[in-house]
């Protein structure tokens, strides 16, 4: 590790310790989304971690990126996926976007002061998104929005939607990707859905009723979106990986003190080698998952041409590690692991979804068994 990210590790650490962690349960329990705290973090650049200078952003390194996400997820394993959803729609509008988008739209997402949503998924289109229905209709020089996105994240506090809607014929070839900003009428939201994790942050239903939104407001060509939104989902995935690590992390470190603090059958629970090598096995697992993250991280400073199958082989293995570290240092806590003060049962909540969502485990391995099948 460079002494430069080692130093911005160690900053964000601290956040996460002093500004994440304390209120993680309150925040669980309440639902509440604690927009203060995410501009706190928007004043630390974590914004537009990958976001370039000229319009606020951090200019940092996948790499740094993922080591972020984790020290991050250490506090909130919730808002730290949450923050990197936010960080795919800015790197979006900054990579994608012309002159006049990313001047409009990034420097406000940077900061936090805005906050972006990314609308993919459709209630009949998840893991095939490239059947989804929303349409985008050209009249003049306005496109005319009509269909709903489901699931989406920080929808309804977001002030920046993108957008992918069919501006074409079906298949990928026919979505483009288009900002909507909140307000825009037309546009409404479902409730807040009701989860099993994921509760800081909200994820409702965005319905889009004869939305009109200028032709300029697209990114890229039309017949662009897909493609667009696929290399935004990759530093999607391997971020949420991140989190999974950091949540994990922590949860293991917390089952390691206490193995070591309670006493049963007249010594501490670390006297059994079964508990030694669950811990063992726990500690090689998050290794073997930090290095193919490294890995898939550096594939995208590269930008190589198999960053999507390294994405995916990372996204996969540590959203599944990560779930099976927390829930096996539930089990180490006993009864004391199902309690809501521990912190441990709201892990085990908020990482499961992370083997669901930005693209399941199974497309995961559609993504890599393609490549082993083309190969
Ligand atoms: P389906 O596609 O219906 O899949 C159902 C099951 O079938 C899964 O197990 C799946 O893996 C399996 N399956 C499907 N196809 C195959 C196949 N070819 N081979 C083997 N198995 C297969 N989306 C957004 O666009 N923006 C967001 O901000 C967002 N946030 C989310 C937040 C939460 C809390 C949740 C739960 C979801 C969010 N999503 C978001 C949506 C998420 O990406 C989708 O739920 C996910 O992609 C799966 O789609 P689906 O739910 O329609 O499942
Ligand atoms: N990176 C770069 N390009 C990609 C890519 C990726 N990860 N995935 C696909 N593409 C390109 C692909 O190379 C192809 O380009 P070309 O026409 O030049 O050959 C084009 O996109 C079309 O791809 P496919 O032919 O593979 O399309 P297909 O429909 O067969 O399947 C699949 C694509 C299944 C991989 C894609 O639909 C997928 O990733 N589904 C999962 C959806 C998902 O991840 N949703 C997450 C929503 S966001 C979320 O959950 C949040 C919490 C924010």
């Amino acid at each position: 590790m460079t002494e430069e990210r080692a130093a911005l590790v160690e900053a964000v650490r601290d956040f996460a310790e002093a500004e994440l962690e304390p209120y993680a349960n309150q925040w669980d329990a309440e639902k509440h989304f604690p927009v203060d705290t995410l501009r706190q973090a928007g004043e630390m650049g974590l914004g537009g971690v990958y976001v370039r200078e000229d319009v606020g952003g951090s200019g940092l390194s996948r790499s740094d990126a993922v080591a972020i996400f984790e020290e991050l997820a250490r506090g909130d394993t919730t808002l730290a996926a949450y923050i990197s959803i936010h960080n795919m729609v800015a790197w979006m509008i900054d990579r994608f976007g012309d002159e006049d988008q990313r001047h409009r739209w990034v420097p406000r997402l940077v900061t936090m002061e805005d906050l972006g949503s990314y609308c993919l998924t459709e209630p009949g289109a998840g893991s095939d998104a490239a059947a989804l229905t929303t349409s985008a209709r050209r009249d003049g020089d306005h496109y005319v929005i009509n269909g709903t996105k489901q699931f989406i994240s920080g929808a309804g506090t977001s002030a920046v939607y993108l957008l992918m809607a069919r501006t074409g014929g079906p298949g990928p070839d026919g979505i483009s990707a288009i900002v909507v900003p909140a307000g825009t009428a037309g546009m409404s939201f479902g409730p807040n859905e009701k989860k099993m994790g994921w509760n800081a942050q909200p994820t409702r239903q965005v319905m889009f009723d004869d939305v009109r939104v200028p032709v300029s407001y697209r990114l890229g060509a039309e017949g662009d979106g897909f493609k667009i939104a696929m290399k935004g989902l990759n530093g999607g995935r391997v971020n949420v990986a991140a989190a999974s690590l950091g949540g994990a992390q922590w949860a293991f470190e917390k089952a390691a003190r206490y193995v070591q603090e309670r006493e049963a059958f007249g010594a501490p629970l670390a006297a059994n080698q079964s508990i030694v090598f669950g811990l063992a096995d726990m500690e090689t697992e998050l290794h073997a998952a930090r290095l193919l993250l490294q890995h898939a991280a550096q594939k995208m400073d590269d930008e190589a041409p198999d960053v999507a199958v390294a994405c995916a082989k990372a996204k996969r293995f540590a959203t599944d590690v990560a779930f099976q570290v927390a829930n096996t240092a539930l089990q180490m806590h006993g009864g004391y692991g199902y309690l809501h003060e521990y912190g441990i049962e709201r892990v085990v909540r908020d990482l499961r979804v992370h083997q669901i969502l930005e693209g399941t485990n199974e497309i995961m391995r559609v993504i890599i068994g393609r490549e082993v099948l083309r190969r």
